[in-house]
């Protein structure tokens, strides 16, 4: 029997849906400010959803869905350079306010610091992208209250490689059974399994179709009390939103 001492937090899809409206619109800013042609849809943009991390996703749209593009001499710098373009519109868009936190997030957060959990990130964004977030919705000082945020390229290998997670593990100095994963997609729930550690689903309109296999429970949301989640999979152990006694209860019946 192991005590839940942590709980491990995605970010994209997971704390708050970032990818429609913010990720893919930074991109479009991006290739339009340096002369592209390129338009990233909703539709499209759930293809490239496969890859995750911006330069990768970058990458993979001209390997599978614009072959013709003439690839500059220095590609790797052309990338990066693409790629930091979007960081900045992204962080503008998020200092705009636009993107709120998804339903029951900052009060799950409220809840875990109140009953002295630790708390944690586990991201494939970049680093510049969650201080916006965390900052522009919890506000300066929630930065903090995490104790490790790992993300974007400080692993080699992006999710669902389990290198973020067991980064973040080794970093708070515990081990998988101490803590649970949030995660909101396939290659979220790949990366969080393969670290072993119980993980809880929350969809979202790009992963409602994804395979959630080995996951501890899936939701369609966080919820609050008066705006409870609908149950995908699993056993909510009798609670209509995603609470410190279902998740205690979840990593009872992983770990029990
Ligand atoms: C998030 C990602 C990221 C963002 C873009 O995945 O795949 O690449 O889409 O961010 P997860 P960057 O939620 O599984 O961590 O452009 O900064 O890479
Ligand atoms: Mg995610």
């Amino acid at each position: 029997m192991s005590t839940l001492k942590a709980l491990i937090f995605d970010v994209d899809g997971t704390l708050a849906d970032t990818e429609r409206d913010g990720h893919r619109v930074a991109f479009n800013m991006a290739f339009e400010s340096t002369g592209l042609d390129w338009h990233w849809s909703p539709e499209l943009y759930g293809e490239l959803l496969a890859v995750t991390g911006g330069k990768e996703r970058i990458r993979y749209y001209l390997e599978k869905f614009n072959t013709e593009f003439s690839k500059p001499d220095d590609f790797d710098a052309f990338v990066a350079e693409l790629h930091a373009a979007k960081t900045g519109f992204y962080t503008k868009l998020m200092a705009e306010g636009k993107i709120p936190l998804r339903p029951g997030v900052e009060r799950l957060i409220a809840e875990a610091r109140e009953a002295g959990y630790r708390i944690a990130i586990s991201t494939t964004t970049t680093p510049e992208n969650v201080t916006a977030l965390v900052t522009d919705t919890l506000g300066a000082e929630a930065l903090d209250w995490f104790e490790v945020i790992g993300a974007g390229d400080i692993v080699p290998l992006k999710k669902p490689a389990p290198d973020i997670y067991d980064y973040v593990l080794k970093e708070m100095n515990i081990v998988p059974e101490e803590a649970i994963a949030f995660e909101d997609s396939r290659n979220g729930i790949l990366s969080s399994l393969s670290a072993n550690l119980t993980t809880v689903i929350t969809t979202n309109g790009y992963t409602a179709e994804d395979d959630f296999s080995g996951a501890a429970i899936v939701l369609d949301q966080m919820g609050e009390p008066n705006a409870p989640f609908t149950l995908l999979e699993g056993n909510a152990h009798g609670e209509n939103h995603l609470n410190l006694a279902l998740i205690e209860a979840l990593h009872q019946s992983a770990h029990g």
